[in-house]
Order: structure tokens, then sequence, then C-alpha cells
């Protein structure tokens, strides 16, 4: 079976390399102007450079939390229950064109970013079989490939007093964690399941899958990521009904 994929982080140098090479228009921001085309093309060891003198040091905090995170014991590949996911959505389900689609990383960062679904599938793919806990007394146990949400965070550069982070979905769902749950290794942003693309009903184009917390942090069809210093008034869809936030597994 093909689901289980070598677990690949981005290094300092990855990051650095690929947004040199293809993210320089985003990552770049006012410094792009100063580029021509073709010194883009011709030099991506020079854009690697610039981008390196931008980025350094990386936000240390943001750094010594990743070291600090223990991956949870997965399962394996023949334990996955395809039927036990049962869809739960709060309302109707959003239509996202799959090529319409972006990704939006701001907040208290120094590069916001915008990705489209094939600039996610060019970062590193991780793979994981985790248990998927519901609140209402299921659970199942699944496999999700995607991108690690730290990977995103640090492309994104956060400043340093970034806390917390607000996930917004298409369907109007939203939700917040805290920083250091989404620099968890196993806290990706997912656009496979069971070895096949996401389904929409399971959160199409791109939803939140980790093993830490509990199904109703777990976003689908997020659309925007905020990193901030502080938590907004509204927490989350159902913590704002009396359900408690950490939501820890
Ligand atoms: N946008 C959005 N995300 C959501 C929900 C929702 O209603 N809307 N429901 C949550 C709950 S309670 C659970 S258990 C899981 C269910 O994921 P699934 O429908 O893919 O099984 O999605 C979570 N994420
Ligand atoms: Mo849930």
């Amino acid at each position: 079976m093909s689901l289980i994929l070598p677990q690949r982080s981005l290094s300092r140098r990855q990051l650095l390399q690929w947004s040199g090479l293809s993210g320089a228009g985003l990552l770049l921001g006012g410094c792009q102007s100063r580029f021509l085309p073709d010194k883009i093309t011709q030099g991506s060891r020079f854009l690697t450079d610039k981008v390196g003198q931008i980025s350094e040091p990386l936000n240390q905090k943001i750094e010594a939390l990743m070291l600090s995170q223990q991956p949870v014991p997965e399962f394996a590949a023949s334990e996955i229950e395809p039927d036990k996911l049962l869809i739960n959505t709060f309302d109707t389900t959003p239509q996202i064109d799959p090529a319409q689609f972006r990704l939006t990383v701001n907040g208290e960062v120094n590069k916001p970013i915008q990705l489209s679904l094939t600039e996610l599938q060019n970062l590193p793919l991780t793979s994981m079989v985790i248990r998927h806990v519901c609140v209402e007394g299921w659970a199942a146990i699944i496999q999700w490939g995607g991108v690690r949400l730290r990977d995103l965070i640090q492309l994104a550069q956060p400043k340093p007093g970034v806390r917390y982070v607000f996930f917004q979905s298409a369907d109007g769902y939203y939700e917040s964690w805290d920083i250091a749950s989404c620099l968890h290794p196993q806290t990706l942003m997912a656009y496979q399941k069971n070895g096949q693309p996401l389904a929409i009903d399971n959160g199409a184009p791109l939803r939140l899958a980790a093993p830490i917390k509990l199904g109703y942090k777990q976003s689908k069809w997020v659309t925007g990521i905020t990193l901030l210093s502080a938590l907004p008034a509204q927490t989350g869809y159902w913590e704002d009904q009396g359900y408690e936030w950490f939501a820890g597994l």
C-alpha cells in the first residue's frame, strides 16, 4: 500500500529554497520589484540569500516549541476504519472550486502568504494514520495526508508575540488553537484521506487534521489562517456554545 509516505519536514535550507524558487513574489513582497524577471529565473541562489537575510533569525520561540514536540504513536494502514468517520457538519457543505481556492496565512507575521492548492501540494507531504475522536461519542482510525501547519507558519514568518492561531472556514465555522498545538509535527492541513483526495464532505480542498485534539477543533474547508497574540472574543463555533477550548486528547 502506498498510504504511508515518508515523513518529511521543511529544513531551514528547504524552507528558504522553496521560498526563493517558487514563492519569491509572495515572500519578498516589497523587494520583488527590484528584481528583473530574468534575474529571478537565473539567480535562485541570489534570491535564497535575500530571503535568508530577511528571515534570519527565524522566530526563536517558535523554533524552541517545534523542537519540544513529541509525535503521537500512529496506527498501521491495516487498522484504518474507512466506514467509521461520520460526516459531522453543523450547516451546509460549501462548494469550493479547487482551481480558484486560495489559503491565506496572515495576522502577526512578517510575510503574509496566499497559496493555491497546487502550491500547497508542492510543499512536503506528510502522511499519518491516527484516531479521530468526536465529542459526540464516536471515533475512527483515519489516514490523512497534507502539509504540516508548522511549515506554513514558518513560511509566513511569525512575529515574536504570536500565541494563537485562528482558522476561518468557508461554511462560517471558525476555530482557534494555541500555537504549540499548531506547531506539532502531526498537525496537518490535509488534502488527502485514506489515500484519496479529500472528499467535499470531509472538508475539501483543505482541512485541519491532528491526533492531539477533539474532532470539533479540526476545521474543514479552511480558507484563512490568522496568527494572533491574543485570543479573539469568539474562540470557536462550539466553544462559544460552552464546549472546552483546549480540547486536547
Ligand atoms: N467547517 C467545519 N469544520 C468542522 C465541522 C463543521 O461543522 N464545519 N465539524 C467538526 C466536527 S464536530 C467533527 S467531529 C469533524 C468531523 O469531520 P468529518 O465530517 O470529516 O468526519 O469536523 C469538524 N470540523
Ligand atoms: Mo465532532
